[in-house]
């Protein structure tokens, strides 16, 4: 048992003045850690969204792996190479965070695939030119940091401190994206148009990461009242648009969006409404890439089991020793 799981009768001190000193804590805007007592509703969220965030990193290496092999120069090469391997240590430590919590990290691998876990849905795209790799670092990276900057303030301590060093990477991610478009979008003619077509396709998509609407988001009011988040998904969506507007100016591509302009009166750009059936969809397991990432994912698995075996055997052999060396 660990001190976050305090048998509330054992230590002789009423659950509600736990509970008053959790509340109290969050009030206060400070963080609440893995020794602190949490409502199990507050450990259940965070596992889930710490979960969820962790797959979406590792899922979300394959759409840009799949570059790496075809990347057309070795510049390219290594930085996509980095980049990739940086999205597999976001996984790490989210994983990790999750461990805090009491989750299991083996389990929480099976629950991803045997499909019973959730990944994010921009992830389930395919990509098909090496436009779509800057895209995915302007857009994608570029949503992921709207999104993950308030998260640097989430109430649970692992969790805002794994996101602090994660977001200064996704901050280079994005620029790396825009500089590889910026030069697309100085040569040919093929180039532009390539940019413009990935834009096309990445740019609901991508709207779509912040999650459904308010007003159909059955977790936000809890996870905000718990300041896990610290903006509703439409406010995260809106800052994202705003952001990402003059950058489609500077680059000179059109975002498709018919409705998109800006609106003095609001202080902010309108734009219209994602086509939510289809995040329902993908979601739901049925986009265009989910049986594809997660058959990839299983495989990995299943591929590794002999590196988790030695390095299992390895850590009992040095443990073993460590003990023998201690009795002599
Ligand atoms: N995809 O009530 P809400 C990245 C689910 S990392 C799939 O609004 P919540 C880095 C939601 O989980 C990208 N599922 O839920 C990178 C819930 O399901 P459940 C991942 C979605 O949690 C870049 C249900 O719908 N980022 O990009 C999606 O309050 C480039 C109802 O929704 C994070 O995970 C979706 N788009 O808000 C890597 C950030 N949207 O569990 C490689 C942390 C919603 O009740 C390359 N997470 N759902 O069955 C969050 O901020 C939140 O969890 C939200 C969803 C905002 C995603």
């Amino acid at each position: 048992m660990t001190a976050s799981h305090v048998d509330v009768s054992a230590v002789g001190c009423a659950g509600s003045e736990l509970q008053e000193h959790f509340e109290a804590t969050i009030a206060r805007d400070r963080r609440i850690e893995p020794r602190d007592w949490m409502p199990d509703g507050y450990r259940k969220t965070l596992i889930r969204q710490i979960a969820q965030h962790a797959h979406s990193e590792i899922i979300g290496m394959q759409p840009e792996g799949e570059w790496i092999t075809r990347a057309p120069s070795l510049r390219r090469k290594a930085i996509l190479f980095a980049k990739v391997q940086d999205e597999a240590g976001h996984g790490l430590y989210l994983y990790s965070a999750a461990e805090t919590l009491g989750a299991d990290r083996a389990d929480l691998t099976n629950r991803l695939i045997e499909g019973r876990q959730k990944y994010s849905s921009i992830f389930n795209y395919p990509t098909l030119s090496f436009a779509d790799v800057g895209v995915i670092g302007w857009f994608v990276d570029g949503a992921a940091i709207c999104n993950q900057v308030p998260l640097c303030r989430s109430s649970y301590g692992p969790y805002a401190r794994a996101m602090v060093r994660i977001c200064k990477e996704e901050s280079f991610h994005q620029r790396q994206g825009y500089e590889l478009l910026l030069t697309m979008m100085r040569g040919t003619d093929a180039q532009r148009a390539m940019v413009q077509d990935a834009v096309n396709r990445w740019w609901w998509p991508s709207l779509m990461m912040f999650g459904p609407p308010d007003d159909n988001s059955p977790n936000s009011a809890q996870s905000m009242a718990w300041k896990i988040k610290r903006h509703s998904n439409d406010e995260l969506r809106q800052r994202f648009v705003d952001m990402t507007v003059p950058q489609a100016e500077k680059l000179g591509v059109a975002l498709p969006d018919p409705e998109l302009r800006w609106n003095a009166e609001r202080g902010h750009h309108d734009f219209g409404t994602p086509d939510w059936a289809e995040l329902t969809r993908v979601i739901s397991g049925d986009g265009p890439c989910n049986a594809e990432r997660v058959a990839r994912r299983r495989a990995a698995h299943e591929e590794g089991a002999w590196v988790r075996e030695a390095a299992t055997a390895h850590a009992a052999k040095q443990a073993a020793r460590t003990q023998k060396g201690a009795v002599a």
